[in-house]
């Protein structure tokens, strides 16, 4: 027990967290343990193993070697790795909406099973954005062509992503003075691997100014494609409510976990389950019926959506299989633990693989395409149908109790319940009610206890009447305690409680996944194009107290590149080189006024974010 709340906030996780000791399942805290002590130079980002020249490494107290074989110093090995790690996550991101926008232009040509076109009013929109004529014209040729046209974005020859013209103009200006306006998506990432090979990059800072050029392509490209295209498939997000934690996995229903990342294949499962035939068949095996939870963020794209009840976060992958409750945990692609097949070994659980970029030694691989969708989507639910009697009652613990939580924040439904446009919210901030905005997003990482930097900061923001809006793993976690509801309010801040409680809305605001980060970026440029200002004048923060991912690299650059402050609560391996790290925690300031901090305390991170929200309100004269 005592382990177990060391390791997780949340009860229904810590009491998992006790079964997988008790069954005798390893989980990644054992995994974390098993590795100490992890390697210093790794850390400090001082190792590269680039090339067969290496693995070099740089002696961190100024020592030799002070260079590689080839002559790298810890300066152009540090900034090489980071740049490295972020055009990995950006990659990711990307390569998700680029699937999404083929999945778009696959339904416009009628070749998508079981697709269609729910949100024509974002398609338009957007449309009319990219120069697409949308009068009299049917959406699927409008869809085509927009889809064609995000594609061209990608591997583009017109040097520019349209959806970079989404970005207050201020905001842009600091990006042309840098040369860091991003000209295509896969370009940047091609571009960064160029980079990181032997005897091309040397410098630190135009290794660090690509990086964030690399981020820009994602945060206001594949990111932002990902949102829209997901939006215009399966709709834009409304508030809904729903339930989390491990609680949310059923007794004597079959239960099925989406656990990965694309709505592509999520929304097919879950209009699988949803058909009558299904339900029969599931009942004919003894079931009370099928009971269909997410898990990371497919889990949060179809609970933005539909409300589907949230299991958890990176972290209750495993443990949500320890329930032994579990029929199939589908998986599409990104933090799926490569081990789950092991941990779905000590119980009936089947792991089903979709992806043909994303297998899983010891899973059942059904290769999801979007011509045979739904057929794949229906087999994968028949499956979890047929292994429900394999279940073994002896094995089975299931938390009671999920939580009430609120999610489907939208930008657009965000805007439309303050009337349509930022004015209400402007004038709060303005008057001081509330004081600023913070994101706080990204994942859980087993060396800090799950949720803890989440909640803490998410908890000490809002008292001190920060608006918190949230994405990913954070989201999730706020949902498990409890901050995802109107009655949360009651521990904000007068001033924010009484704007809450007058729109009726939880302190903390679900925005999304981890790649409707971009939702935040388009909010704040509606609210910077309001005040015409650039996103670098709000008072905004960013923070990502429990990241573990390249994707959260992605993530954080793109946010202090587009002007907003981030404080992060694990250090990224860059204290390998001051020079590196006098940047990117206080010269950046000068540049694109914001920077980066690591702060792992939760209270002083909210020191942090307030004094920089306080910097910027002064600074508007507010
Ligand atoms: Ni984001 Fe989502 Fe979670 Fe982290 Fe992984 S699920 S895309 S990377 S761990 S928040």
């Amino acid at each position: 027990k005592k382990v177990a709340e060391k390791r997780a906030l949340d009860r229904t996780s810590q009491m998992m967290i006790e079964k997988t000791i008790e069954d005798g399942v390893e989980t990644a805290w054992d995994r974390l343990q098993a590795q100490q002590p992890q390697c210093g130079f790794g850390q400090l980002g001082l190792c590269c193993n680039n090339c067969s020249m290496g693995p070099c490494r740089i002696d961190p107290f100024g020592g030799t070697p002070t260079r590689g074989v080839c002559g790298a110093t810890a300066d152009t090995i540090v900034a090489r790795n980071l740049l490295d790690d972020l055009a990995v996550g950006a990659a990711s991101h990307s390569d998700h909406g680029r699937e999404v926008v083929e999945t778009l232009l696959h339904t416009a040509e009628g070749k998508a099973q079981g697709y269609q076109i729910t949100d024509a009013v974002k398609l338009h929109l957007i449309a009319e954005e990219y120069g697409i004529p949308t009068e009299g014209r049917d959406d699927a040729a409008i869809a085509g062509d927009l889809a064609r046209g995000m594609l061209e974005e990608f591997g583009s020859i017109k040097n520019r992503i349209q959806l970079v013209d989404r970005a207050p103009e201020k905001t842009r200006k600091v990006w042309q003075d840098l040369n860091i306006t991003p000209r295509g998506v896969d370009r940047e990432v091609v571009e960064a691997m160029h980079r990181v090979h032997m005897g091309v990059d040397a410098d630190y800072l135009n290794i660090l100014l690509h990086a964030m050029r690399t981020s820009l392509s994602d945060g206001w490209g594949g990111s932002m494609m990902a949102t829209d295209c997901s939006d215009i498939l399966f709709g834009t997000p409304t508030p809904v409510t729903s339930l989390a934690n491990l609680g949310t996995l059923s007794r004597d229903k079959v239960n099925i976990v989406l656990h990965g990342h694309n709505p592509v294949l999520s929304e097919m499962i879950l209009k699988a389950v949803e058909e009558p035939a299904a339900k029969e068949a599931a009942r004919a095996k003894g079931a009370a019926g099928i009971n269909l939870v997410g898990m990371c963020c497919t889990g949060n794209e179809v609970l933005m959506r539909h409300g589907i009840p949230i299991a958890g976060t990176i972290l209750d992958q495993e443990l949500a299989i320890a329930t032994g409750a579990v029929e199939v945990m589908v998986i599409d692609y990104q933090c799926i633990f490569p081990s789950i097949t092991a941990t779905a070994s000590c119980y009936h659980t089947k792991v089903v693989a979709t992806s043909e970029k994303s297998k899983v030694p010891g899973s059942i691989y059904k290769e999801f395409r979007p011509e045979t969708a739904l057929d794949t989507a229906r087999e994968i639910v028949g499956m979890a149908i047929e292994n429900f009697a394999a279940r073994d009652p002896n094995r089975v613990r299931i938390p009671d109790r999920p939580v009430q939580m609120m999610a489907g924040f939208s930008e657009e439904a965000i805007r439309k319940a303050l009337g349509g446009t930022y004015k209400p919210l402007i004038d709060a901030i303005v008057a001081g009610t509330i004081k600023g905005v913070v994101g706080v997003v990204g994942c859980n990482n087993p060396k800090i206890k799950q949720d803890s930097g989440h909640i803490a900061l998410g908890r000490e923001l809002i008292r001190r009447n920060i608006l918190v809006v949230e994405t990913g793993c954070a989201a999730i976690a706020s949902g498990k305690a409890g901050l995802l509801v109107p009655e949360a309010a009651d521990l904000a801040g007068d001033g924010l409680k009484a704007v809450c409680k007058a729109l009726g809305i939880p302190p903390v605001l679900h925005m999304g996944s981890c790649v409707d980060c971009s939702r935040i970026l388009v909010m704040a440029s509606h609210v910077a194009d309001e005040l015409g200002v650039g996103i670098g004048d709000l008072p905004l923060g960013g923070a990502a107290p429990e990241w573990y991912s390249q994707k959260a690299i992605a993530i954080g650059t793109y946010f202090v590149s587009s002007g907003v402050y981030t404080v992060l609560g694990i250090p990224p391996k860059i204290f390998g080189s001051q020079n590196v790290l006098s940047l990117l925690a206080s010269q950046l300031t000068g540049v694109v006024n914001a920077s980066f901090a690591v702060e792992p305390d939760p209270v002083k991170a909210a020191d942090l974010l307030e004094a920089e929200i306080d910097r910027k309100r002064q600074a508007l004269g507010i």
